[in-house]
């Protein structure tokens, strides 16, 4: 899959260009929490892909005879410790790219977002490079394996990457409730018009970065001893998170993303050994917005990532009513007041450059 027959006798004249594109993060419903072999889930998950928090990347290349090599900035800084990640990212995807083989790559990336925030950008990341990835093999060879490649590269660098490639909505993972699914590559998922206008403010609680990385939390899951109930639970969420989806049915839609984040801290709270990466203002948010429910008729609900800052989902017709609680309510409870407002996007974009 995805590895082309290209002869790499290029015309030397085409190894040198440049390009840019911009991709979004994007916010798992159903989540991604454990692996099976390289890079493939234990189980699908879906996601609302953002449309402002994002990174651009741009990538120049260069005719290299001495094979292939790569220089990665970050922010116009060039960023060595990114380059243990990178190299197992190119180590994994060089036999579908044959023409990295010949090129010399200089990478800069820029996030939209605080790096510092505790909002991963991995997805973001690792999306835009991909991206950027084929289209370069685009201009060189014509190749035209575009979105669901870049999908199946970006997977490589980081798994919930592979969503980011489609907008609004993306699932990731074989399943027999939607065609096409597979573990390889995300496909794009439809949404009802409804859920395309819902927002997501992001709360900061805590900027640091993880105290356990996702990647071990992943790992953790191989031998946990909830592994099959999870697998089953995760199932049936889909099946009625997507009956809720096509229904427009927002109550149904709060109570599963819910569960789903609550049930993604779970796993980690009863992996062996044990973590937690949530914090006492990622609960008091959950009370609050709890208690705001009970007494308002509202979409607001909310979602977790793997850390402690919580992602507040609602339609844009509560919009007034939900800024006002966050501001009269929530603020007070996120590292200086930071959060982010966000909203459903429609995917990554190629930027023009001059
Ligand atoms: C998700 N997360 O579905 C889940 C929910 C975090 C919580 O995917 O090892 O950075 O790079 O494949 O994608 C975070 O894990 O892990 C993640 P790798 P990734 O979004």
């Amino acid at each position: 899959m995805f590895k082309p027959s290209y002869n790499i006798d290029f015309d030397n004249n085409k190894l040198s260009g440049k390009t840019s594109w911009k991709s979004p993060s994007n916010i798992a419903l159903i989540k991604y929490w454990g692996k099976k072999d390289l890079q493939t889930p234990m189980n699908p998950s879906l996601s609302l892909t953002l449309n402002d928090c994002h990174t651009i990347t741009d990538v120049s290349y260069n005719l290299n005879s001495n094979g292939f090599k790569y220089e990665f900035f970050f922010e116009n800084k060039l960023k060595p410790d990114f380059n243990k990640k990178l190299d197992i990212f190119f180590s994994r995807i060089l036999d579908y790219f044959p023409f990295l083989n010949k090129v010399f790559l200089k990478i800069n990336s820029t996030n939209t977002f605080p790096h510092s925030s505790g909002i991963a950008s991995s997805a973001s990341a690792f999306s835009s490079l991909a991206l950027c990835l084929v289209d370069i093999e685009k201009a060189i060879t014509g190749s035209n394996d575009f979105h669901n490649k870049a999908s199946f590269i970006s997977r490589l660098g980081s798994g919930s990457a592979s969503r980011s490639i489609f907008g609004p909505a993306a699932m990731w993972g074989k399943t027999n409730l939607i065609a096409n699914s597979n573990d390889y590559y995300s496909i794009p998922f439809k949404l009802s018009n409804f859920f395309k206008e819902y927002h997501d403010t992001i709360l900061i609680i805590d900027e640091s970065s993880k105290s356990v990385s996702s990647s071990l939390g992943h790992d953790l899951v191989k031998n946990h001893q909830f592994k099959s109930n999870r697998i089953n639970q995760v199932n049936l969420n889909l099946k009625k998170l997507i009956k809720s989806i096509d229904e427009n049915d927002k109550n149904e839609f709060s109570k599963i993303i819910e569960n789903e984040a609550l049930t993604l801290h779970a796993m980690m709270l009863t992996s062996n050994p044990s973590f937690i990466l949530f914090k006492p203002n990622t609960i008091n948010i959950i009370n609050k917005v709890w208690d705001f429910r009970k007494s308002n008729d509202t979409s607001l609900c909310f979602t977790l990532d793997a850390g402690a800052n919580v992602h507040l989902l609602y339609h844009k017709n509560d919009y007034k009513s939900v800024q006002d609680f966050i501001k009269n309510e929530l603020l007070s409870y996120c590292f200086n007041e930071k959060h982010i407002n966000d909203k459903v996007g429609a995917g990554p974009e190629k930027i023009n450059l001059k």
